[in-house]
């Protein structure tokens, strides 16, 4: 008699066991996903990365239990094309936005060549990733800034909530626009959580901070007034700034850990390009916001999943924005739309601990141009541009520049020696890129170039080679 006892309690236990496996399973299949994205966040720019000035202790905490990503790259040096990128899962070649507005900044009779039209719309035959993971049941909302046209709800998302009603980073109450977006999104985690709506949830906290206006809350600037700034990192009202942003991403994880979500989602913390550098520094990176060297896109970045990720890792490989739609593919077990192409490759083996994803190279091109501002000048290759029209490989420790106003006009590769139509780093070495080996490293070079212009071939990447006819030749302010 005691051993059927034991029977059937053995039977129920292991039926139980199944059961309760298989929801863990189910869980694990389709975690929620919260993406904090941070405008002009420069690399250096959170206490994790290394800044002596700037406090970001829960940010720092979070980076801590999670993996760090020191070479995650935005797709462009800008707002705009970075979250076309992101959103679309797609190179900006493929969707048609390259910059923020005009693509002709600067004085016409500096500029050389015509650039391309800008798009400031991702068209609606492009299928965001909130459309994409759709199948997988998810609730998604897009809170704070979208900048690719149409809107978030025509994009997929069901929720789209715009900043609007602040003037800068107040509103006319007072009330700041990092505190709001983050009550907002406190909100939608409460109202999509899963324990209640059977459903995952993908939040795209997109900030309007740090960005432009340099405006913030007054307690927090007095004590940063009263702090020693380093020699890059010394403007109180921006660490202010920063420090709610810190706070923002203490109260969603806040809330995540409340509602007991924590184990089951997973949290991704990136910047849209590099950090003013009227404001900031990205040292020992050289260059800021809208410039292709690395400061202007090479972003902080942590994932933090507690059972999922390993605490305490740093991942060395390079990923880029355009990695984390088919990420979240995989993550949620959908499958890529049908016919769609998607540019980035999955980070999963990164987050379960590969160290490669074995990638042949990245690319960034940007057929525009950014006017300089003070502040920018030193580290930019001349003082009237931040960019002029380039394309960009990165190819394990080698970058290469192209710069199509040399390109075209100057003799392109026949004359490589002469017209400085190229540049070429070792990162490896040379993280600041101080010394341009194009002529030197000739075959690194050459390969390099192979590969770019094959990447612009297959991509159909449209360069600019029409000569301005306004230039006037008055020296480039080099
Ligand atoms: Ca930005």
């Amino acid at each position: 008699m005691e051993s059927f006892h034991k029977l059937i309690l053995f039977l129920f236990l292991s039926i139980a066991g199944i059961f309760s496996c298989n929801q863990v399973k189910e869980k694990r299949v389709k975690p929620n996903i919260v993406f904090i994205f941070i405008d002009d966040m420069g690399w250096k720019d959170v206490g994790f990365m290394g800044s002596e000035y700037y406090e970001t202790p829960h940010i720092d905490q979070l980076a801590k239990k999670g993996m760090v990503f020191t070479q995650a790259y935005a797709n462009a040096a800008n707002c705009a094309p970075t979250r076309a990128c992101l959103l679309s899962g797609q190179y900006s070649a493929r969707h048609g936005v390259n910059t923020v507005a005009r693509p002709d900044r600067g004085d016409p009779e500096d500029r050389r060549l015509i650039p391309i039209p800008n798009s400031r719309t991702v068209p609606l035959e492009h299928v965001m990733i909130s459309e994409a993971l759709k199948p997988a049941g998810y609730r998604s909302a897009a809170i704070g800034k979208w900048n690719v046209g149409n809107s978030p709800e025509k994009q997929g998302f069901d929720l789209g909530i715009p900043g609007s009603g602040f003037q800068g980073h107040f509103n006319e109450e007072g009330e700041y626009l990092t505190d709001h977006l983050t009550e907002k999104a406190v909100k939608f985690i409460k109202e999509n959580n899963p324990q209640k709506t059977g459903n995952p949830f993908f939040l795209y906290l997109a900030h309007y901070a740090v960005h432009t206006p340099i405006q913030a809350k007054d307690s927090l600037v007095q004590k940063y007034q009263e702090k020693q700034g380093t020699p890059y990192h010394n403007n109180s009202t921006y660490a202010a700034m920063i420090e709610s942003v810190d706070q923002s991403v203490a109260k969603i994880n806040g809330i995540l850990e409340e509602l007991g979500l924590v184990e089951n989602t997973l949290l991704v913390f990136f910047s849209d390009n590099g950090g003013h550098g009227t404001y900031t520094s990205q040292k020992p990176l050289r260059g800021g916001k809208g410039m292709f060297y690395e400061g202007g896109i090479r972003e902080p970045m942590f994932a933090y999943w507690p059972g999922k990720i390993k605490a305490g890792t740093v991942c060395q490989e390079p990923v880029i924005g355009i990695d984390f739609y088919p990420t979240f593919l995989e993550l949620s077990g959908v499958e890529k739309p049908i016919g769609y192409v998607l540019d980035g490759r999955s980070i999963v083996p990164l987050l379960n601990g590969e160290k490669t994803l074995n990638r042949e190279a990245l690319f960034w091109h940007f057929p525009a141009y950014l006017q300089s501002y003070e502040g920018m000048k030193k580290e930019s290759r001349d003082t009237l541009f931040r960019s002029r029209p380039v394309s960009v490989i990165r190819k394990g420790d080698w970058k290469l520049l192209q710069f199509h106003e040399e390109w075209v006009l100057d003799g392109g590769r026949e004359n490589l020696m002469e017209n400085n139509a190229v540049e070429l780093y070792n990162l490896a070495t040379d993280i600041g890129e101080t010394k341009n080996l194009s002529a030197v490293e000739t075959d690194k070079r050459d390969e390099l170039l192979d590969d770019l212009i094959n990447w612009q071939e297959e991509i159909d990447a449209p360069i600019p080679s029409e000569a301005n006819p306004k230039y006037v030749a008055k020296g480039k302010g080099k």
